[in-house]
């Protein structure tokens, strides 16, 4: 009986965490996103103006708490000076997302090689990605057609972890709960592997 008790005694007061690590590079929208998860998981959340947010230097945090578990979030600067830290949070981090800005042809295959820089490191071996081709809201971007083959490219350093691309619109909230929801399903799917932070409500 003690047993029993105090198992839902646990239940009820301890939090599983993930950590989920925002990338891709200055400008993607990564930050537009981070403001549009939170708005989209918190009814009371009031959204940053987005002509507010300015290019992220360093780290910018966020937390939202669903279906029982609460998610970190850790958005990164982009510029090429900030992907040198990027590989200080591989080791903690349960989840990637990778944001692509899909307006911007001229920059796709300097993401694209972010993308192989950062997928090659063996701390994220196994870790489920999710790549968002995002600003999906705006005419002549490129869609998941034509973002999913370049990304492919890299499926022999991808290998077997879970990965997907979706498209989204960071500005418009388009795609974000359901690349959320899919993210969701994979950090919990992969906690045997890496198992979520356990701390007190
Ligand atoms: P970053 O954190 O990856 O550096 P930001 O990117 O979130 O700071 O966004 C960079 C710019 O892209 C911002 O515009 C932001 O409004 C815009 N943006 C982000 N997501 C979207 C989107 O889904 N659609 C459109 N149309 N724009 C988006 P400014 O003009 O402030 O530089
Ligand atoms: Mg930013």
């Amino acid at each position: 009986m003690y047993t029993l008790f105090s198992g839902l005694y646990r239940y009820l007061t301890q939090n599983e965490e993930y950590c989920v690590v925002i990338l891709g590079l200055d400008d993607a929208g990564k930050t537009t996103y981070l403001e549009a998860v939170k708005a989209a998981m918190s009814k009371d959340y009031k959204r940053m103006d987005p002509s507010r947010i300015t290019p992220t230097v360093g780290l910018n945090t966020g937390q939202v708490e669903t279906t029982g578990i609460a998610i970190q979030f850790w958005d990164l600067g982009g510029q090429a000076e900030l992907q040198t830290l990027w590989d200080k949070y591989y080791s903690e981090c349960h989840g990637v997302i990778y944001v692509i800005d899909s307006h911007d042809r001229d920059r796709i295959e300097e993401s694209k090689e972010a993308f192989d820089k950062m997928i090659r490191n063996e701390l994220l071996q196994g870790v489920p990605l999710l790549v968002l081709a995002n600003k999906q809201d705006l005419p002549d971007c490129m869609g998941v057609r034509e973002v999913k083959p370049i990304f492919n490219q890299s499926a022999h350093l991808i290998g077997p972890r879970d990965c997907m691309v979706m498209p989204v619109s960071a500005l418009t909230g388009e795609g974000i709960v359901e690349g959320l929801n899919w993210m969701i399903d994979c950090l919990k799917r992969n906690s045997e592997v890496r198992p979520p932070n356990v701390g007190d409500r």
